[in-house]
């Protein structure tokens, strides 16, 4: 089996400091995260900005420093979002990608998302793989729900997408697919060849998703954007906690842990770095 790649989703665009004292929210904050949870085993940081009150933004400049803070820092895998936060537009989604990271999230559609909506507009999601394309940056394909993995194989057959493709099954979304062992293994059968996969297991599936992906060989994300617990009733002390926790259960499966460069050779991510 491959070695498994782990991605800390450090802040994400919801929770809020009131949840967890320790979300990193600043620049400086989101590298120092991002270090501890490489040191605990992540080669992917799946990163979202704020504003200074804690507000999601999609600000380019904002996006600018926490690159060059955690490229001081460590060397990961870069991926920032372009799914932002509910009702920012497609255009303020986009502006990271001008910066060329290694890798992005591309929302494979729109799903009900607790009250609100995700729009994901096909015409726009075209613009949002095009624009990747463009700047040489890998795509996540974020998989909320089965038919959004249909779309991808569509898109695949009519080339919108070429070539091998990752993607990460987001699971326990209120509106999106369930956070099951059997939906994880009902959409692993629906992927094209020569895919990649993670699971983004929300609240305590987390853990029990994330240990399925090790066994089925698959990989894993974890972080405080989906998930702020440790256990029942305890808040985890931080994110690498919980990157440390996938990192020591994979290794007692007998699966090592992917460090970037090799997550990068397995993702076949050859420039932007
Ligand atoms: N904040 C969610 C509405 C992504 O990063 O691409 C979308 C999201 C997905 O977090
Ligand atoms: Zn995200």
């Amino acid at each position: 089996m491959q070695k498994l790649i782990i991605t800390a989703a450090v802040t994400g665009a919801e929770v809020t400091h009131e949840q967890h004292s320790a979300l990193p929210i600043s620049p400086d904050e989101i590298a120092i995260a991002t270090e501890e949870c490489v040191k605990a085993g992540a080669s992917i940081v799946h990163l979202h900005a704020r504003n200074a009150d804690g507000s999601p933004t999609q600000d380019r400049e904002t996006y600018r420093e926490i690159i060059a803070a955690v490229r001081k820092r460590c060397d990961v895998i870069i991926q920032v979002s372009t799914g932002g936060a509910v009702g920012m537009t497609p255009i303020e989604r986009l502006a990271p990608l001008s910066l060329a990271p290694e890798m992005a999230t591309l929302s494979m559609g729109t799903v009900n998302f607790g009250a609100d909506v995700f729009m994901n507009h096909p015409s726009d999601m075209e613009d949002f793989a095009r624009t990747m394309q463009e700047h040489g940056v890998k795509p996540e394909l974020e998989i909320f729900d089965s038919g959004m993995l249909t779309t991808a194989n569509r898109w695949l057959k009519k080339g919108i997408l070429k070539g091998s493709q990752h993607f990460d099954f987001v699971l326990g979304i209120p509106g999106g697919m369930a956070a099951t062992a059997e939906a994880l293994i009902y959409l692993k059968t629906q992927l094209p060849a020569n895919s990649t996969w993670t699971v983004a297991g929300i609240g305590s599936a987390q853990l029990q998703l994330g240990t399925l992906a090790i066994i089925l060989g698959g990989h894993v994300r974890v972080g405080f954007e989906d998930n702020i617990y440790y256990r029942k009733n305890e808040l985890a002390s931080s994110n690498a906690q919980l990157v440390a926790r996938i990192a020591k259960i994979s290794r007692l499966l007998e699966r090592e842990v992917a460090t970037p460069s090799e997550a990068r050779v397995m993702l076949g991510i050859t420039g932007n770095a």
